[in-house]
């Protein structure tokens, strides 16, 4: 039986102990039913960072369509899920669990979210359906994000990530920022202590957004941007707080997917203008517009709007350095954007492990409606989710990964724990560094090896408790590929 197999197993057991008491409600009986049905949903990644860090731009990148909104609506102040759906809809829940179904309107391409009267405030869930093949990976949730000047929606993006009471709704976080700011460090800080207590996502990937107009946009590439990621790695003040962190252009994604012929011809001829015109054009939106060109206004216009002058600059570059048409600038946009990457981690640190992930934040869940209802009836069970959350190895890896970052250890030793401990993937291969087909013969030596190199690492003197866990734990995993 599986990990997800015990847990759903629990809260069945919790159920039906829970249902043979008077007291309780179906509203408790309809939250664990939330609980049991969140094993069979998509992984929850939430986008978190600042106001305008670009969360929903990325959202919509990693989904491919604009269905999150960024203009400065009253939906851009609420929590929203994406989800995946058959078709597109949107239900909002308000004022003490009320139901309405919203309008799907699409206008240029661009899904359009209107609350109609209701406020804000009174806004307990939005959430948007669509078919996606990343909403059939992923649950996406984009929060409104901090901001010092905003405090209605500082604290509803605070309230869903690090809640007071019970534990955040979301498995893992992506989190933006654009430059190393002290309220980014803070929210990290508190994102961590949160998961540490158990009661936050665990898995945090870091991102340096935006990563277009890193140096406002010069260079006309995204060199400036990987520096930058290189250097906030070992920044002293984020030491502990992240294991990744990945520049991206979440814009440049974008439009690289929903890029338009008539976009592409005017870039195309924007390229063209010899060059001391195309500078002096480009120095900024009023001035393109001013200038005496054979390119129709409205079509300026658009590019404008979509681009911005920074993503204007890159595609004529890309276009410049061959990309002659437009699926060859949509292609370049893309790998350009950092958004591969992106995927290729989230699917690395979260796809492989969603099972568990999803799992111990099922019996997180669990854990805390049994001890707001305590009752003699479920003692056994209580015990026994205290007891799975303790033994299982799966979640003590999960766990230890997530403090990986703040360990004070060598990087080496931080990036062999980090494999070991499957935080790259879960096979014996990943974890051990072997190439796949290596031998089963081979694999048990070299996790022999492993086991008597952590053992050696353990008897280190002045060894602080929580890297002495971590390498115990390294040996259990070792000991784990040698049985199977
Ligand atoms: N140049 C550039 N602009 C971006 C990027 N991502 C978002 N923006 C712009 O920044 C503003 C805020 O973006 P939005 O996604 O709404 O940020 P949010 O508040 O974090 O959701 C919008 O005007 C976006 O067009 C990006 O990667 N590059
Ligand atoms: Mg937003």
């Amino acid at each position: 039986m599986d990990t997800v197999d015990l847990v759903r197993m629990l809260i069945h057991d919790a159920r039906s102990e829970l249902s043979a008491d008077p007291r309780i409600s179906a509203e408790i009986d309809a939250e664990l039913a939330a609980c049991q049905r969140r094993l069979d949903e998509p992984l929850r990644v939430a986008l978190a960072g600042t106001l305008k860090s670009g969360k929903s731009t990325l959202l919509n990148a990693l989904v491919g369509e604009e269905i999150a909104p960024t203009d400065a609506t009253e939906c851009t102040r609420v929590v929203t899920w994406f989800s995946r759906s058959a078709t597109p809809r949107v239900d909002l829940t308000h004022d003490g669990g009320q139901h309405t179904a919203l309008p799907v309107n699409r206008a240029a391409g661009r899904l359009r979210l209107d609350l109609g009267p209701v406020s804000a405030d009174r806004v307990e869930r939005l959430e948007v359906g669509w078919p996606s093949s990343l909403l059939d990976q992923y649950t996406l949730i984009d929060t409104p994000g901090t901001s010092s000047n905003s405090y209605d929606v500082s604290a509803r993006t605070l309230k869903f990530l690090t809640p007071d009471e019970g534990s955040c709704p979301a498995d893992a976080i992506v989190y933006l920022m654009r430059s190393l700011h002290s309220t980014d460090v803070t929210l990290l800080r508190s994102l961590h202590e949160h998961a540490g207590t158990g009661r936050g996502a665990l898995g945090i990937i870091g991102v340096l957004s935006r990563a277009d107009e890193t140096d406002g946009g010069r260079t006309a590439s995204l060199d400036a941007a990987r520096q930058l990621s290189t250097q906030l790695r070992t920044d002293r003040q984020l030491a502990g707080l992240h294991r990744d962190f990945l520049p991206v252009s979440g814009l440049l994604a974008l439009r690289g997917q929903t890029l338009r012929q008539r976009e592409f011809v005017t870039l195309f001829q924007l390229a063209a203008l010899p060059p001391d015109v195309l500078e002096a054009a480009l120095v900024s939106p009023g001035r393109l517009m001013a200038t005496d060109l054979a390119i129709a206004t409205p079509d300026r216009e658009q590019l404008v709007a979509t681009f911005g002058m920074v993503g204007i600059r890159i595609a004529i570059s890309l276009i410049c350095s061959g990309a002659s048409d437009a699926p060859a600038l949509a292609t370049e946009l893309v790998r350009h954007s950092g958004l591969d990457q992106l995927r290729e981690t989230l699917s690395t640190r979260f796809g492989s492990r969603n099972r568990q992930l999803k799992a111990h934040s099922a019996l997180r869940t669990l854990r805390s409606i049994l001890l707001r209802h305590r009752s003699p009836r479920t003692v056994r069970v209580f015990r026994s989710v205290d007891r799975l959350l303790a033994d299982n190895h799966c979640f003590t890896e999960l766990r230890l990964l997530a403090g990986l970052a703040a360990l004070p250890v060598p990087e080496p030793t931080r990036i062999a724990l980090d494999h070991v401990l499957g935080g790259r993937g879960t096979s014996a291969a990943t974890r051990l560094g072997l190439p796949p087909d290596a031998s089963p013969t081979h694999t048990r030596a070299i996790a022999l090896r492993a086991i008597r190199y952590w053992h050696d690492q353990l008897g280190e003197p002045l060894l602080d408790q929580p890297t002495a866990r971590t390498y115990q734990a390294a040996i259990r995993s070792c000991e784990a590929i040698i049985a199977s």
